[in-house]
């Protein structure tokens, strides 16, 4: 939450010479051609994309200091939750159709919820469990039981480590943190390298071997999705508000973004809203908290986001065709706090409610073409209908490729413009007052020849 305030008073040249091109062995395999050579997800972010919704979960020594930042002094005796319960976690995400968690396995303290070789600085030497417990193990497991994707964050930025600012020696370290996370708890779906940094002691800077530290993961976990500032195959989406931008492409131009935590306007907008040229497919997650910090505070109990602001979050995410990674943050119990826990169960039953019948399903619908880059979908709706929600998808295992759309409304007053916009991507919604009407338009402007787009739309 502080990142970028935090990078533009320390660290405008902290990684200004990255350790070169990133070349990695090539993701899994592709679903289909791509069309004229417009860059296609792979496997692994397609099945990202389609998660629509992950959990994240900041959890370590600030949730006991009450902190948002740890500066890893901290004893790691500290750390003691008095319940913990993995599954309740789980079972929270599952019931609220997440179907992905991300875990803090260490934030910029250093502090390590596994019992790592690496460092003492761990759970290993904390009271609970009086040392023995591992947190990462109960988190994955959890998320095996309720068939959730299992990710993991650590912390680039390590306030603890002595070796932290010893480029070589940390990065080592580091990987082989990486390496310990990635071989001992089986499939990981996704890997989360936070871009947020600062000095190691005596303020030496550390520079990172992103190369290495990505083919670690590549090689050790070949179908998980990296995520990062700079991808390679799941950027940040820049901001921690939850709201993708209005116009996001999923592909980006990869020269503009090279490392993570970059900055400056051409980054923040590349970030936002990719690059309908881009030559890779690097499609942006949407990071925010339910509560105004990362970690549990007490003191926020009652500034949990409400239900409408978590529905508009999600229309603001999922629905500018990116994806949602809430962060719901366990307390020193170790379990997800009941507030918390009722706010996502009323919000998945409002969005289950407003998305639970498409007025245009089943009906007649044409397409025809307008140009060589223009298309027109008329429907009938074979009644009148009152609806307020436009849902729109593009069939991205072929690519993105729209580039505007716009719905018309032809009411016995005449054509009514509903709503329009510019991309579309694997999710578009979009609300507006009610409108009723028998017959609707949809018309796109396309990079390529266009193809069907899919639209429903809800009361
Ligand atoms: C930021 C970090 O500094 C915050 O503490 C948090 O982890 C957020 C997701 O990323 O850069």
């Amino acid at each position: 939450m502080y990142r970028r305030e935090f990078l533009a008073t320390t660290t405008s040249a902290l990684l200004a010479t990255p350790f070169g091109r990133v070349e990695l062995p090539p993701p899994v395999a592709h679903h289909r051609p791509p069309i004229a050579g417009r860059p296609v997800p792979s496997a692994a972010q397609l099945a990202w994309q389609r998660d629509e919704r992950a959990m994240f979960l900041h959890f370590g020594v600030n949730t006991f200091t009450d902190r948002e930042w740890g500066d890893g002094t901290e004893d790691p005796a500290i750390f003691n939750p008095t319940r913990l319960d993995a599954r309740q976690w789980a079972r929270a995400a599952r019931a609220a159709g997440f179907r992905a968690m991300i875990l803090t396995a260490k934030h910029h303290d250093g502090f390590c919820l596994w019992p790592t070789r690496t460092t003492r600085h761990s759970v290993a030497s904390s009271s609970w469990r009086s040392g023995s417990g591992d947190v990462v193990r109960e988190f994955v497991d959890a998320c095996r039981a309720e068939s959730l994707g299992a990710g993991v964050y650590l912390s680039p930025w390590d306030r603890n480590a002595p070796v932290y600012g010893d480029s070589p020696r940390y990065n080592d370290f580091y990987i082989e943190q990486l390496t310990e996370l990635l071989t001992r708890y089986g499939p990981i779906t996704e890997v989360w390298f936070d871009g947020a940094n600062g000095e190691g002691p005596n303020g030496r800077r550390q520079v990172y071997d992103w190369p290495s530290i990505w083919g670690t993961v590549r090689r050790l976990q070949p179908n998980a999705v990296i995520f990062s500032d700079a991808g390679p195959d799941i950027r940040w989406i820049g901001n921690e508000r939850g709201v993708a931008g209005d116009t996001n492409w999923s592909t980006v131009d990869p020269e503009v973004v090279q490392y993570p935590g970059a900055s400056g306007d051409a980054v923040m907008r590349m970030l936002r809203e990719g690059d309908p040229n881009g030559s890779v497919w690097r499609p942006g997650e949407t990071d925010v908290s339910i509560r105004p910090g990362w970690f549990h505070h007490a003191a926020e109990d009652g500034r949990v986001k409400s239900v409408d602001d978590l529905v508009s979050i999600f229309y603001t995410s999922v629905g500018h065709n990116s994806k949602l990674l809430l962060n719901v943050p366990p307390t020193r119990e170790g379990v997800l706090h009941d507030t918390d826990v009722a706010r996502l169960a009323s919000t998945r039953s409002a969005l289950d409610s407003m998305f639970a019948e498409d007025l245009a399903a089943g009906h007649a619908a044409r397409w025809t073409s307008t140009g060589p880059r223009s298309a027109r979908l008329d429907i009938d709706l074979g009644k009148e209908f009152a609806f307020s929600i436009a849902d729109l998808r593009e069939d991205v295992t072929r690519g993105q490729s729209v580039s505007r759309f716009s719905i018309v409304a032809l009411t016995s007053a005449g054509p009514r413009t509903i709503v329009g916009g510019t991309t579309i991507g694997f999710r578009r919604l979009a609300r507006f007052d009610p409108v009723t009407t028998r017959r609707v338009q949809l018309s796109i402007d396309a990079l390529d020849t266009p193809r069907p787009v899919r639209l429903a739309l809800y009361a």
